[in-house]
């Protein structure tokens, strides 16, 4: 038997219904309006120089403090090693990832503060306009003797190349442990997302470049890159545990790899500004089924033609 579609689209109806009460608190903007909030917002959280990082390099580290206090890194380190007792954790053997454990947002109220930091989450706009959506919430743990993770572009594998110089993938990565050399940091190619192309075959295992930049950044740092970057993560020698927070988002119009919409709560909603229903999926106007999209959702669209939307 399947999956019962008229339950679903009730409870789905349901999440939207309150999704769009919140929206109505602080309703996104469209077109000229999108770019000259973000720019209000960018200046109020003295975010410019990161801006410039995003178009230059194709990515930037927020220091320790910017995104949140190093309390909040605490509680995701915690929340994550309680996971890691009961959750399956080796779905991607030999990949370079490390241990995953996927999904974590429903499982502790930390990874919501993390996705909802005002800092990290005005980059993503920048990147992906208002209405971007969480991909995945998902945790990498690597031991001593974890390999290298081959250099890559997240748009690889999901966008035909060439790219524009949109983005319309990026990451969000949460230092939970110091990034080192031997603790196996991730690695960039510095202003690669320019090229638009896949990184060619020969260059998935040339992290001893010199156009290749280790981020050795200390626990409390965010990096946010764009979908086209180069990087990958340098081979673990140290002892102990590289843990990272990977927060993935999409465009509006993307599927995202994680079904939020299926763990999103009504408390989740409520204790959010309204920008976490967006972030869930819940103000886009699809996926639907024989409920099809209301004209609500669609009033809601990013119809102006602007990036930033
Ligand atoms: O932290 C890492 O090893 C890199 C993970 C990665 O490539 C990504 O999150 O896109
Ligand atoms: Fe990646």
């Amino acid at each position: 038997m399947g999956i019962d579609r008229y339950e679903l689209a009730r409870e789905m109806d349901r999440l939207r219904q309150l999704a769009m009460e919140k929206w109505k608190q602080d309703p996104l903007p469209v077109g000229r309006a999108a770019e000259e909030r973000l720019q209000r917002e960018v200046k109020t959280l003295g975010l410019q120089n990161h801006i410039l990082d995003l178009e230059t390099d194709g990515y930037t580290v927020l220091p320790p403090g910017k995104a949140a206090p190093l309390e909040l890194f605490d509680e995701l380190q915690d929340a994550m090693n309680q996971l890691l007792g009961r959750a399956k954790a080796d779905n991607l053997p030999d990949s370079g990832l490390g241990q995953t454990l996927f999904h974590m947002l429903p499982e502790n109220p930390a990874f919501e503060k993390a996705i909802m930091s005002d800092a990290s989450l005005t980059l993503v706009t920048y990147l992906l306009g208002y209405r971007a959506k969480l991909s995945q919430c998902t945790g990498l743990i690597k031991e001593a003797g974890a390999p290298a993770l081959g250099i890559h572009a997240d748009h690889s594998a999901k966008f035909p190349a060439p790219w524009s110089n949109l983005s319309n993938y990026c990451v969000v990565t949460w230092v939970l442990t110091d990034y080192t050399r031997e603790n196996g940091a991730v690695c960039v190619w510095p202003g690669s997302h320019l090229k638009g192309q896949p990184v060619p075959p020969e260059l998935t295992m040339a992290h001893d470049r010199e156009e290749i930049r280790v981020l050795e950044v200390p626990k409390g740092s965010v990096i946010v890159w764009h979908g086209s970057l180069w990087h990958g993560a340098v081979p673990r020698t140290s002892t102990g545990r590289r843990m990272t927070l990977v927060l993935p988002h999409v465009r509006d119009a993307i599927q995202p790899q994680e079904l939020f919409w299926a763990s999103t709560t009504e408390e989740m909603i409520e204790r959010n500004a309204p920008r976490f229903a967006t972030l869930m999926g819940l103000t886009s106007a699809g996926p639907w089924i024989q409920d099809g999209p209301s004209r609500d959702r669609l009033a809601m669209a990013p119809f102006g033609g602007s990036k930033f939307e």
